[in-house]
């Protein structure tokens, strides 16, 4: 699986519900936040077409506020799109149409999870869309490493712990793993790397979209190295 512990010089760690958050100190290392349906897909989306930045915000009304500024305001409560706001928290509506534009977000967990991350070294936005790219940023970084799970309000589930999976399995040959969160993840990963679509069939954010009748944005966040880009953020503000 991995080299003995300590034998490396950085470690990778998962908090698998931004609920934990509480039992990790960020201070030296480079988080990694995913909300693989829908937020940090939806993002990563938005920089792989050329948005010029996002402002993610836990508090809707903050959010909605920066319209004032030019801002465009995204996001959803729920898994529906906010009332009076511009966009929602599809994929699909962050194409070319936002390219140079600023985009003001809030969503039911994701961006609630990166609020909870700044004080960290650094902080990029993970998704399966940018697999690769984020897993060779984690290799050059000098950081500890730890992947923070957005969940569902407090809770675990099964696609981001997924994705923190990849992560592990992708880089565990530049890190120590001595967290048996990250060896869950890892092992999940493996199990589900076949068809991860068939794998979550049961997964409760899936059936709550289903019910909303969201179905193609799911194959879509599970499709891995669509894009090279990897969102950082800085004083606040997501960039590429
Ligand atoms: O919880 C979140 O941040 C969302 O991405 C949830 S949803 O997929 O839009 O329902």
């Amino acid at each position: 699986m991995n080299s003995e512990p300590g034998t490396l010089n950085k470690s990778i760690e998962v908090c698998v519900a931004k609920g934990m958050m509480h039992l990790h100190d960020v201070t030296d290392k480079t988080v990694v936040v995913v909300d693989i349906l829908r937020a940090t897909s939806c993002m990563v989306t938005a920089f792989a077409h050329g948005v010029d930045c996002i402002m993610p915000f836990a508090d809707l009304e903050e959010c909605r506020a920066m319209s004032k500024q030019g801002y465009i305001t995204s996001g959803e409560r729920n898994g529906e799109k906010v009332e009076g706001f511009d966009k929602g928290n599809s994929p699909f509506e962050y194409n070319e149409v936002i390219r140079g534009k600023k985009i003001a977000f809030t969503t039911t967990n994701g961006t609630q999870a990166i609020s909870r991350s700044i004080g960290a070294r650094d902080v990029v936005i993970g998704s399966f869309l940018n697999l690769t790219a984020v897993a060779n940023y984690l290799i050059k970084s000098p950081n500890n490493i730890l992947v923070v799970c957005a969940g569902w309000k407090g809770k675990v589930n099964l696609e981001d712990t997924l994705f923190a999976g990849a992560v592990v399995e992708k880089i565990k040959d530049n890190v120590t793993i001595d967290d048996d969160p990250a060896l869950i993840a890892q092992h999940l990963y493996n199990l589900a790397k076949g068809d991860k679509v068939e794998f979550l069939k049961k997964a409760s954010h899936i059936k709550r979209l289903n019910r909303l009748g969201i179905h193609e944005d799911i194959e879509y966040c599970l499709t891995e190295d669509k894009f090279d880009v990897v969102p950082r953020l800085k004083d606040g503000i997501l960039c590429c």
